[in-house]
């Protein structure tokens, strides 16, 4: 998939054609397509939290520095989000302000021929980024925390797209777990099912976002980027179509105090059944409540736990180039 070099705008990629749609293209921005081109490291950043997870101004900063980690690890980081119909996988400037100042939808996979065949735009989540990366020929991809299960989802059904999109995706995403909003023993049971193989990075346990320790222990645990680089080579020597979770907890020490937790948890989740929050705003309602609750802790420590992961998919994601070239080498 070499990308076609045009010297007037962001080069062009065309992944081959599906069903009968047509071929799609997508717009790489220049570093992130010399990146591909030649085989170095890539991370690919969902743009959700940008525009739904995080409260302004402190979103656009963060999305800045996410980016930078990366850069400073020698990883190109690539931001994904679509605008006015076209899929961008890496963001300039302008971009990137318009998914942190816009009032730009949340795009999940199921919004984006949606957004293609009207020229719309949407900051998208896990499983829309996920998508995206994949067709880009990105493998590694950094989030704060998945979607999963939600608490009542026994009568309302929510669960999210992401959990489906991991099942049908292979790309490596690195998460600290999925957030205490959610039903997370549920959320461990729909990833088996659905095939997802899980790694604790250096832990046992699975996290809970902002909490080290969900409680909920894990089967597998790895020591190192390069132990996660052997797995997916495993996953792809066997062809497999899923994903594998990377499950990166905050040390103790950086956690969200579990007494402040669990009081502004308990208050979030019952302003939301009050006001009958429902379908795609439950998530990012309940993230603000937390950060109100909390009186901005939860975002001191969301920032952290972003921070984290991004650090370590970066050297996944270089792990993983290095194997690569390894291939070619030998
Ligand atoms: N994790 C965060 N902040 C976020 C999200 C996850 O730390 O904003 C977003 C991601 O984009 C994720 C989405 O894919 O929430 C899940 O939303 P839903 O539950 O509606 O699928
Ligand atoms: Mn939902």
């Amino acid at each position: 998939m070499a990308p076609e070099q045009r010297t007037d705008a962001a080069p062009v990629v065309r992944p081959p054609a599906v069903g009968h749609g047509g071929s799609i293209e997508m717009t790489l921005s220049p570093p992130v397509a010399e990146a591909l081109a030649g085989g170095r490291p890539v991370v690919a950043l969902e743009s959700t939290i940008i525009s739904h997870g995080l409260p302004r101004p402190q979103n656009l900063e963060a999305a800045h520095h996410f980016e930078q980690v990366l850069r400073d690890q020698g990883v190109t980081p690539a931001t994904i989000a679509v605008l006015d119909g076209q899929l961008h996988i890496g963001l300039d400037e302008d971009a990137l302000k318009r998914v942190a100042t816009d009032d730009i939808t949340k795009a999940s996979v199921r919004d984006l021929p949606m957004l293609i065949a009207t020229g719309g735009s949407g900051a998208t989540t896990v499983a829309a980024t996920a998508h995206l990366a994949r067709l880009a020929g990105i493998r590694v991809f950094a989030t704060g925390g998945l979607g999963g299960v939600h608490r009542l989802a026994s009568s309302t059904y929510d669960e999210s797209a992401d959990l489906m999109t991991l099942a049908q995706t292979p790309i490596t995403v690195v998460s600290a777990g999925v957030k205490s909003i959610l039903d997370i023993g549920a959320t461990l049971e729909r990833l088996e099912t659905l095939g997802v193989t899980v790694l604790g990075y250096r832990t046992s346990r699975f996290p809970a976002f902002w909490l080290t320790d969900s409680g909920h222990d894990l089967d597998w645990r790895v020591e190192s980027g390069h132990q996660v680089v052997e797995v997916m080579a495993a996953g792809d020597a066997l062809t497999r179509t899923q994903a594998v979770l990377v499950a990166n907890p905050l040390a103790i020490d950086q956690q969200l105090d579990p007494e402040v937790h669990d009081s502004a948890l308990d208050a979030a989740l019952a302003a939301a059944r009050d006001q009958g929050v429902r379908g795609k705003q439950v998530t990012p309602f309940l993230l603000s409540e937390m950060v109100q609750a909390t009186g901005g802790r939860s975002l001191d420590v969301n920032l952290q736990i972003v921070r984290n992961n991004v650090a370590l998919a970066g050297e996944i994601a270089r792990a993983w180039a290095e194997r690569e070239q390894h291939m070619q080498d030998t």
